[in-house]
């Protein structure tokens, strides 16, 4: 078969993009390697930045989102047994974060996509990419029994860290730039309201805990851990126990336990490949970047690539002007890095290393003294954190 857009990944990247392509007249053709139940029910982000959920709404796929998320307008630290809050309203001029998963984003753009014609091939196995440095760049990829070919212009490479994509660019071809951090996080999915109104990020001498929410019935939250954790050493109770001990303040408040009913662990990374195009192949999303979650960055980044590629392809089909196809890259990385920048000084400095000196620990309460205590340092992780407009 023949399109205009391949597509490698029905994540939040791969399916925002193949939508926004529509909206402007480009056919594109979406594989992905997984079930549409499994791609769904994966629960990973839940922070929408402003400019993720604008563009949502503005392009026809945020009604639940809008009946459904959760607006905070601001955060807390909470460290040496006191909370601070972050208040977005008085920081950042009104802008604030909805709290909405990752797998409802998923399932409003694929609903939406399946609705207006959109073809997406679930459960695709031995997904290949070629001759995207030629003239016809084409996917193959089998589907039951059957083999199939995607003869297209462009590919999209929207299939995350673990794609194919990236690692089918020529060795060489590409930068890149990788820090991993010594720790992971544990993550749950419990069914229980959340004992806070507003996502509490925690540091203590444990290790840091994060406390957020998906809804007024289900709580998220997540535990500092080693790196090679195995769950099997985490049963509910030492779970909720640890959450307890690393949220403690002066103040009373209570963790309310429940049900877990997801449990995972995160690794935790920086990386970034550049550039992000390699011929007619472009990477966008977890493809070509990840960031550790701290600052809740991951999907929101997706979004704003694809917001700029899907514009460069439209006025690419729509003009025949190449010029936005080839500033895509360097327009993408401008964002990346200053969100690699922010997601890393938020993971330095709420989490606990084993490798600190006693003047280490001080320093980095010194630092969250100094956030929470200084209007301009605290508008400075506000506006981070609530995200810059998309180009
Ligand atoms: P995705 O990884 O979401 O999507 C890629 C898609 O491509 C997937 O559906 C995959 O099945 C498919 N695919 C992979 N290989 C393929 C192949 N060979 N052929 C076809 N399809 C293929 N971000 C936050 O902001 N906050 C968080 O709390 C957070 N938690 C996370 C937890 C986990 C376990 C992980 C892995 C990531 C988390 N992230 C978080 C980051 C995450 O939300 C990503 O930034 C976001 O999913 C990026 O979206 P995509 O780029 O679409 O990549
Ligand atoms: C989440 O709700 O999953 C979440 C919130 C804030 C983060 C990361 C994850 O920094």
């Amino acid at each position: 078969m023949r399109t205009q857009v391949g597509i490698v990944g029905a994540g939040p990247a791969g399916l925002m993009l193949s939508h926004l392509l529509h909206l402007g007249g480009v056919e594109s053709v979406i594989v992905e390697n997984r079930s549409r139940e499994y791609v769904e029910r994966r629960v990973r982000a839940g922070v929408l930045e402003q400019g993720t959920v604008d563009l949502l709404v503005a392009t026809g796929v945020g009604q639940r989102l809008k009946r459904q998320g959760l607006v905070h307008h601001g955060i807390e630290l909470c460290f040496a047994r006191r909370r601070h809050r972050i208040n977005f309203d008085e920081l950042t001029n009104g802008r604030t974060i909805t709290i909405y998963g990752q797998n409802e984003v998923v399932k409003d753009l694929t609903d939406s996509r399946l609705a207006s014609g959109g073809q997406i091939f679930f459960e695709a196995s031995n997904v290949r990419v070629w001759d995207f440095d030629g003239p016809r760049p084409r996917i193959t990829f089998v589907q039951g029994d059957k083999e199939h070919e995607i003869v297209c212009d462009f590919i999209a490479g929207c299939d995350g860290f673990h794609g194919v994509c990236r690692k089918s660019i020529p060795q060489g071809a590409l930068t890149i730039y990788e820090q991993t951090y010594p720790f992971a996080w544990l993550g749950i999915l419990a069914r229980t309201p959340p004992s806070a109104n507003e996502i509490i990020y925690c540091h203590h001498e444990r290790g840091f805990a994060l406390h957020s929410m998906r809804s007024p019935e289900l709580s998220r939250l997540y535990l500092q851990c080693a790196p090679d954790e195995d769950l099997a050493n985490w049963p509910d109770e030492r779970i909720w126990e640890e959450l307890k001990a690393r949220s403690q303040t002066d103040e009373t408040w209570e963790l309310r336990p429940g049900p877990i009913l997801q449990k995972g662990i995160t690794e935790m990374r920086s990386f970034v490949a550049e550039p992000m195009r390699y011929g007619s192949l472009f990477l966008a999303g977890d493809a070509a970047h990840i960031v550790p979650a701290t600052g809740a960055k991951g999907l929101n980044l997706a979004m704003a690539d694809v917001a700029v590629l899907a514009r460069a392809f439209n006025e690419y089909y729509r003009t025949g002007r190449h010029d936005l196809l080839d500033r895509y890259s360097e327009v993408c990385l401008r964002r990346v890095w200053k969100v690699q920048r922010f997601s890393w000084w938020m993971t330095s400095m709420l989490h606990r290393f084993d490798s600190d000196t006693a003047f280490d620990r001080r320093r980095r309460l010194a630092e969250l003294e100094y956030v929470v205590s200084s209007r301009a340092a605290s508008q400075a992780l506000a506006e981070n954190y609530v995200g810059f407009p998309f180009e």
